[in-house]
């Protein structure tokens, strides 16, 4: 009985062992179609990740606009950068010319396809290229509000602006009345790591009576990800913000009184620091641009 006992328990284990090795090998077998099943579940799952965060981001940019509308301000200028190309009817590469230490160029300002305009720095054949767009003779406004979101890189040697540009910026006498440079954001200490940008008005010409104010407000993390930046230009002052929150604000020149239009632009100088010490090339990657007109404050 116990030999017999022992013989059942013998080949009773003898039979679990074969079944352990079998479910073993089908377990390995089914291992390795998992793994590719697993693989192409995780990519389906990040494709639709990818698609619900793009459908909110739509949701919320036009939820942002309704609530701009609500409180008096009508949009007149958008563009989220979506597709291959820069949209003709809505920027223009600006003129490929000797800027400061670089050269503006058509090839460094395009889009990534992913919904961004990138703005470039390069260097080729030791000559330094850098992108920019505009609006003039396409979209020019006076007062109104003004946003764009974007990254700045950390990089020396240039600078990234998003600024406001009229030809009465040269016009001698009548302060900045009849023309202002308005930068809403430029950033020359980005490579600084002081969290420190500037906000700057220029008016009556750029020679001996050249006029300016600026302030420099520290944003902790500006450097990091991405930020809006934006300008409020009314009948009485210019309001700067960044990420919503009010940073400066000023009349000073008195207030522009003239459409002007819309720039993003880079520049290679000694402002921005040495761009013999910036690993190139280097982008700055705008999600959009929007400006908008109160009720209140029509041109
Ligand atoms: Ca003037
Ligand atoms: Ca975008």
């Amino acid at each position: 009985m116990e030999k017999w006992i022992g013989k059942k328990w013998l080949g009773a284990a003898a039979c679990v062992l074969s079944i352990t090795i079998m479910v073993g090998y089908a377990g390995a077998a089914s291992n390795v179609a998992a793994l590719g099943g697993a693989e192409a579940e995780r990519v389906m799952k990040e494709e639709i990740m990818v698609k619900k965060e793009a459908k909110e981001k739509r949701m919320r940019e036009k939820r942002e606009i309704q609530e701009m509308k609500k409180a008096g301000w009508n949009i007149t200028f958008l563009d989220n950068f979506e597709g291959e190309l820069l949209d003709p009817t809505k920027w223009d590469h600006a003129p490929e010319w000797q800027r400061k230490d670089g050269y503006w160029s058509d090839e460094e300002a395009f889009l990534d396809g992913k919904g961004n305009l990138i703005i470039q720095v390069s260097e080729r054949d030791g000559k330094y290229y850098s992108g920019a767009v505009t609006t003039s003779g396409i979209f020019e406004q006076a007062y109104g509000y003004y946003e764009m979101r974007a990254k700045i890189p950390k990089v020396e040697g240039f600078w990234t602006a998003f600024w406001l540009m009229t030809d009465g910026a040269h016009t001698v006498g009548n302060e900045g009345k009849d023309g202002t440079e308005i930068d809403i954001v430029e950033t020359p200490f980005a490579y600084m790591d002081n969290d420190t940008v500037v906000h700057a008005m220029h008016w009556d010409g750029y020679e001996a009576d050249h006029k300016s104010a600026a302030a420099y407000p520290v944003v902790p993390g500006i450097y990091e990800g991405f930020h809006t930046f934006a300008l409020e230009w009314n009948k009485d002052e210019y309001i700067y913000y960044i990420d919503g929150n009010e940073t400066w604000r000023s009349s000073a020149g008195g207030v522009s009184e003239v459409p002007a239009f819309v720039q993003i632009t880079a520049e290679v100088g000694k402002w921005g620091g040495n761009i013999g010490n910036a690993v190139l090339p280097a982008q700055m990657v705008v999600d959009y641009v929007r400006v908008y007109e109160s009720k209140e404050n029509k041109q």
